[in-house]
C-alpha cells in the first residue's frame, strides 16, 4: 500500500498531503487489527443496497483512492453503471487529468472531471466545482477518504453520502449517511462483491437494508475497538 501511495506521488496522482493522510490511516488500521470488523461488514451491506437503489449514484475519486485501488473503482463503476468523478481536496487541473488517465488505463469507462458551471452550494473553496452529469445530478455519492467540509456540503444538499474512513471520529465519518470504517483496499472488493450478490433483489427488499442500518452504532463500535486497542497497548500486555 505504501509503495502504491509513494508511486502515486511520483506519478503526480497523489498529493503530498496524501502521504500524511495515508500514515494516519495506517495507524488506525493497526489499532483495528488490520482486518474487516463486523461493524464494517454491516456498513458494507447497507452501502451496497443504497448504491443499488440509487437513481444516479456517482463514485468520487481523489489522489489517494486512485493510487490505491484504481482497478477496483473501475470495476465498481462498471457493475453499478455509475460514473467515476475526479474531485480533489487540493484542486489541480493537472492532477485531475492524470487521475482521469490513470483510471481509464485501469478499465474505467466514464471518468468525469469538475466543471466550473456546476457548483455545490455552501462550499467556498475550489472543491465546490462538480460535474454536471456526475455529482451535480447524483442522489447518492460514494466518497471514500473524503474531507469533512465537502461531505457536509453534500449532505446539506440533500444527497446521501457513503464513505470509507479508518477514523470513526473524523467529521466525514460522523456526518456521512453510511461510514465503512475499514481500509479501502479491503472494503472496496467486499463492497463490489455485495453489490453483485444483491443485484437481483427487489427495490423493496434493498430499501429496508439502509433504512434499518444504524451508522451511529457502527461508529460507536469502531471507537470502542480503537480505545480498547489503545488501552491494551498502553498497559503493555
Ligand atoms: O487527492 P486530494 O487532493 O483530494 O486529497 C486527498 C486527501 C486524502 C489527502 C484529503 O482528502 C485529505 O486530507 O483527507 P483527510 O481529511 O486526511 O481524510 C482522510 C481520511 O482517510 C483520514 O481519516 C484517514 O485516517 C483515512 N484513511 C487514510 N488512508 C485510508 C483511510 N481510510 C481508509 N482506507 C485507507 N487506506
Amino acid at each position: 500500500m505504501r509503495s502504491r501511495i509513494t508511486e502515486g506521488v511520483r506519478q503526480g496522482i497523489t498529493s503530498l498531503d496524501g502521504l500524511i493522510a495515508h500514515g494516519r490511516g495506517e495507524a488506525f488500521d493497526y489499532l483495528l487489527g488490520e482486518r474487516t470488523r463486523d461493524f464494517a461488514f454491516r456498513s458494507i451491506e447497507a452501502a451496497a443496497a443504497l448504491l443499488l437503489v440509487a437513481r444516479r449514484p456517482v463514485i468520487s475519486v481523489n489522489g489517494n483512492t486512485a493510487a490505491l485501488v484504481p482497478g477496483e473503482l473501475a470495476l465498481l463503476s462498471e457493475i453499478l453503471g455509475a460514473p467515476l468523478e475526479v474531485n480533489l481536496f487540493h484542486a489541480s487541473r493537472e492532477r485531475e487529468v492524470r487521475i482521469q488517465d490513470h483510471l481509464l488505463a485501469h478499465g474505467g469507462r466514464q471518468v468525469l472531471l469538475p466543471e466550473r458551471e456546476f457548483v455545490l452550494d455552501s462550499l467556498q473553496s475550489n472543491r465546490r466545482f462538480v460535474n454536471g452529469q456526475g455529482i451535480y445530478q447524483a442522489d447518492v455519492v460514494f466518497v471514500p477518504l473524503e474531507d469533512g467540509d465537502r461531505c457536509e456540503a453534500l449532505i446539506r444538499s440533500g444527497r446521501k453520502v457513503i464513505t470509507i474512513d479508518l477514523n470513526p471520529l473524523s467529521r466525514t465519518a460522523q456526518q456521512a449517511s453510511i461510514t465503512i470504517v475499514d481500509n479501502i483496499v479491503r472494503a472496496l472488493p467486499l463492497l463490489a462483491d455485495r453489490v453483485k450478490a444483491l443485484a437481483s433483489e427487489s427495490v423493496a427488499t434493498l430499501s429496508t437494508l439502509p433504512e434499518n442500518y444504524d451508522n451511529g452504532a457502527a461508529l460507536r463500535e469502531a471507537e470502542t475497538q480503537l480505545r480498547g486497542a489503545i488501552q491494551v497497548a498502553a498497559s503493555g500486555s
